[in-house]
């Protein structure tokens, strides 16, 4: 008999709670084997205890097979201590060094640029997600002062860049053939001229992918103009987060987008987690779009070798989209509740 899958669910702040109790009645709606836990992590935890999760959190996310993260962010607490506290030190504690954003628009969803449709909005983000501009490095000097200073390092590793550079042209060798690697290499001589370089040694071994190199500026404009000519796209950390909030925006907006981080390979859980943030202004409403919880569950499932499931979720999505129900950011004016039981009744049919 096969062992369960262990789904660690980490709900998070704000709209978290919302849109990962109807990931779970999804993941449970697919007939896979789980045993599910709730890691009571976050805004909460950290008044309670002076930080964002325990000490052996680290150790304990090791003893699952994956991680469904909510949000985090909460008006209480500054940005930076939440996001360090918890999201980017289980990415850089796990290494996991490469996050997975499709953007794709699905059937049924309004596409923000006129007469443009799921034809012309199906692109594949890989971003790399422990170092660039996202190390951590740097400090602050003379604070409060008009002598002060502030250094942000950005970090970039040979080895770094190659791992997903390398694994961003497996996934456009298995699309349409085409790879664009957005730096901005003309302005900051260092960390992108290596990325740039790490790239061409890389394209002799993908003979059968075209590559294009594309200044992350141009690239945002060609996203909005002529979305179709994108396929793959590999990027640093920061240009990786902020390129796909404009193909969110894309797909019908932050509430659809879904991501995964992983580290290929490891036998390291990966963390999945829709692309919004804790959206306090709706957070406790029960209006949250669980699209992008529910979308993260279904790449939770391909990572972990149940393509099957993953596909009847994403199955179930697409019609959830197509003929409803829908939350309001998107067209509808279903709950987050309404959306989710929808969508696991559909799975469940389809099991
Ligand atoms: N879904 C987790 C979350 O709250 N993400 C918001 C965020 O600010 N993420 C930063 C990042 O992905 O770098």
């Amino acid at each position: 008999m096969t062992r369960p899958l262990r789904v660690a669910l980490l709900p998070g702040d704000g709209v978290g709670p919302e849109v990962i109790a109807e990931a779970r009645r999804v993941l449970e709606a697919t007939g896979v084997a789980l045993e599910l836990e709730e890691l009571p992590w976050g805004s909460a935890f950290w008044r309670e205890h002076g930080r964002m999760m325990p000490e052996d959190a680290l150790e304990i996310v090791r003893g699952f097979d994956a991680v469904l993260l909510g949000a985090v962010g909460d008006a209480s607490l500054p940005d930076d201590v939440t996001l360090w506290g918890l999201l980017l030190e289980l990415r850089q504690g796990l290494d996991l060094w490469a996050n997975v954003r499709p953007a794709r628009l699905l059937p049924g969803i309004p596409c923000p640029l006129a007469g443009r449709g799921p034809d012309d909005v199906d692109m594949l983000f890989i971003r790399e997600n422990t170092e660039g501009e996202y190390s951590g490095v740097g400090g602050r000097a003379h604070r409060g002062t008009s002598a002060e200073v502030a250094i942000e390092a950005s970090v970039f590793t040979r080895a770094g860049c190659d791992r997903v550079v390398r694994y961003a042209f497996e996934h456009a060798r298995e699309r349409r053939g085409v790879l664009t690697s957005a730096t901005k290499s003309n302005a900051s001589r260092y960390g992108y001229t290596l990325w740039d370089e790490v790239v061409r040694a890389a394209a002799a071994d993908f003979p059968e992918v075209r590559v294009e190199h594309v200044l992350v500026d141009a690239l945002c404009a060609r996203m909005v103009l002529d979305p179709a000519s994108i396929d793959v796209v590999v990027a640093s950390n920061l240009f990786g987060d902020v390129l796909t909030d404009v193909a969110a925006a894309l797909q019908g907006g932050l509430g659809v987008a879904a991501s995964a981080n992983v580290a290929p390979d490891s036998g390291t859980p990966g963390l999945f987690e829709p692309v919004h943030g804790s959206a306090p202004d709706i957070a406790g409403q029960g209006v949250a779009n669980p699209t992008g919880a529910i979308w993260s569950t279904a790449l939770l499932l391909e990572h972990t070798g149940h393509a099957d499931a993953a596909a009847r979720v994403m199955s179930a999505l697409e019609s959830a989209a197509r003929h409803g129900p829908k939350t309001r950011d998107v067209g509808g004016e279903a709950s987050t509740r309404e959306v989710g039981e929808a969508v696991a009744a559909r799975v469940a049919d389809a099991t």
